[in-house]
């Protein structure tokens, strides 16, 4: 509906079901609970530093990582909210080993995977710096009742939704379903999300470059020329770019999204791999810059969204954001 508030999320998910013929609304349901998901944890970060909810949680993630409690917060949130609403057959999580099986005394049978970061930047949590949850949603390929392994590791060109929610000074909600991308900003006072960037659309040139600069000395030469390019003096090509770096990939990512520029995290001798997850870091932000326009790849050039994942936690570099300066990215990978 549209009220003097504005579009609502609710009305524009049921505007884009309506694109999709025969469309029963099992994925226009699973977005909402999603949405509210998220809700409550924006609304658990946004109040951390007055709860006892920030800090180290005391323990690990599949990663290796040390856990917030926010972060095992978050995680617990989008699982213990989707798994009964019968649209999943299945979740992966960054904070959890293997896929995560909808429990037998639930609903079963569901059409859709969900994949997702449940709270990206971690690191920032507790210096009130930006931070996100990241998701990626495909549709199930097995046959039967249960998800199978193949059902969560397919290629970002088969993904049918992919979006995020960045915690910062406003909470914003950013999806597509492949009809564009949609921006959405939670009203507090309403606790609801309303259309506030339609269609976003990324400059097709920026003048922002994103990386963590510390990681020089660990660098091959091909990066160190890219990154050498976007800082030096040439007017006529709009250099030296302005480097912009909050160790948040959700809130990088999303400046470059509105205002241009590209994102990159290369690989190096400690991340040789890269240090980014494919399945619900680069392929969901890929699908959403793609859609803005703009363009993501790997070290090899290759397009983020070919790839064909081989397992669950897998990492890649990743090189995101406006299509003419991961174009110009590109020139160095090859
Ligand atoms: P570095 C946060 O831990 C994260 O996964 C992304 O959000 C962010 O872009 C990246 O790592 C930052 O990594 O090595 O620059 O601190």
């Amino acid at each position: 509906m549209t009220t003097r508030l504005g579009t609502t999320i609710t009305k524009k998910i049921m505007e884009e079901q309506r694109q999709f013929p025969g469309a029963k609304g099992d994925f226009s349901g699973m977005l909402y609970e999603l949405v509210v998901a998220l809700k409550v944890i924006a609304y658990e970060v946004n109040k951390a530093g007055l709860m006892n909810i920030l800090g180290q949680a005391g323990t690990t993630n599949i990663q290796g990582e040390i856990q917030q409690k926010l972060d095992v917060f978050a995680n617990t949130t989008i699982i213990h909210k989707m798994d009964h609403t019968g649209y999943l057959c299945g979740m992966a999580s960054e904070e959890v080993d293997d896929y995560i099986p909808i429990p037998d005394r639930h609903p079963q049978g569901g059409k859709y995977v969900l994949l997702f970061d449940p709270l990206d930047g971690s690191s920032n949590i507790d210096v009130n710096v930006s931070i996100g949850s990241i998701f990626s949603i495909f549709k199930k390929k097995s046959t039967g009742p249960k998800c199978a392994a193949e059902d969560f590791l397919q290629p970002g060109n088969q993904m049918i939704a992919a979006g995020y929610a960045v915690y910062g000074s406003s909470t914003m909600f950013v999806y597509s379903t492949g009809l564009g991308v949609h921006g959405f900003t939670l009203d507090p006072g309403v606790g609801e999300f309303i259309l506030s960037h339609p269609n976003i659309k990324s400059p097709k040139k920026g003048g922002i470059y994103s990386v963590n600069e510390g990681n020089r000395i660990f660098w091959d030469d091909k990066t160190k020329k890219m990154v050498d390019y976007f800082v030096s003096d040439d007017k006529a090509t709009g250099r030296p770019y302005s480097s912009r770096y909050i160790g948040s990939l959700v809130a990088d990512f999303h400046r470059n999204l509105t205002k241009g520029g590209i994102f990159m995290y290369p690989p190096d001798k400690r991340s040789p791999q890269g240090k980014l997850r494919l399945m619900y870091e680069a392929i969901p932000l890929a699908f959403i810059a793609e859609q803005a326009g703009g363009q993501a790849v790997d070290a090899t050039g290759k397009r983020i969204l070919d790839i064909v994942p081989t397992a669950l936690h897998q990492r890649t570099a990743l090189y995101i954001g406006s299509n003419d300066d991961v174009e110009t990215a590109k020139k160095f990978l090859v």
